[in-house]
């Protein structure tokens, strides 16, 4: 991680979103049995890992995660996916662990988000707050190695980091190859909603094959 940042300063460390992209090696922890295992029980034997970020909260000034659905902005159809978080660093509720609200996925239904272009959060799309006002949230706290998992339907945010300890961890997207990546409704996305543009991400398929057949599978060379 610090090769990283020092052979890349125009990278943003708090938020990085394409790791695969950057560095084909980071395709290495993405595809660790012990990982794919357990996507495996949730999204079935055919996987694809379409994503990869490091979220690194600085030590002090580490910026706050809206709380948000992932689904949002996401061109995957029909929307199926699974995160692995992975902790770089010991993650706790001082240094801005994770937080989930427990079953927000269950009803598999995306809620309305906001554009927050504030400078001191991650990402810029944010739920209303008024869906969470019945909610209590959960604390996802997590010692270096551990990871946990989270839906794509699933409510989740961080604090912001003023705790003198940082607060690193990667985050790998699956998603079942059932599923279809659609790149020209990524690249709409983007243009109108203003997000991260995914539409070019690498799919590398992980286990099993590609059952819609039409996902742009990345070959070597
Ligand atoms: O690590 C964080 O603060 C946010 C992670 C997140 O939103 C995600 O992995 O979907």
């Amino acid at each position: 991680m610090t090769d990283l940042f020092e052979s890349r300063p125009d990278l943003d460390p708090d938020y990085i979103p394409h790791l695969i992209e950057i560095d084909r090696s980071w395709l290495g922890y993405a595809q660790h049995p012990a990982i794919l295992d357990v996507v495996e029980r949730i999204l079935g034997p055919d996987i694809v890992v379409w994503g990869s970020a490091l979220f690194c909260k600085r030590a002090t000034g580490g910026k706050a995660t809206p709380w948000h659905q992932d689904g949002q902005y996401w061109p995957i159809r029909p929307l199926a996916t699974v995160t692995v978080w992975i902790a770089i660093d010991p993650a706790t509720p001082e240094n801005g662990c994770l937080r989930v609200i427990p079953g927000s996925h269950n009803d598999g239904e995306l809620y309305r988000h906001h554009v927050n272009d504030a400078d001191d959060v991650v990402l810029n799309q944010a739920l209303d707050l008024s869906r969470l006002e019945s909610s209590t949230p959960r604390d996802v706290i997590l010692e270096p190695g551990m990871f946990s998992v989270h839906d794509v339907y699933m409510v989740h945010g961080a604090e912001p980091n003023n705790s003198g300890r940082r607060r690193a961890g990667l985050a790998y997207r699956y998603m079942p190859t059932t599923s279809y990546f659609d790149r020209d409704l990524g690249a709409r996305q983007a243009r109108e909603l203003g997000v991260v543009d995914i539409s070019q991400r690498e799919l590398h398929l992980v286990r099993g094959v590609d059952r819609c057949g039409r996902n742009d599978i990345f070959c070597a060379g």
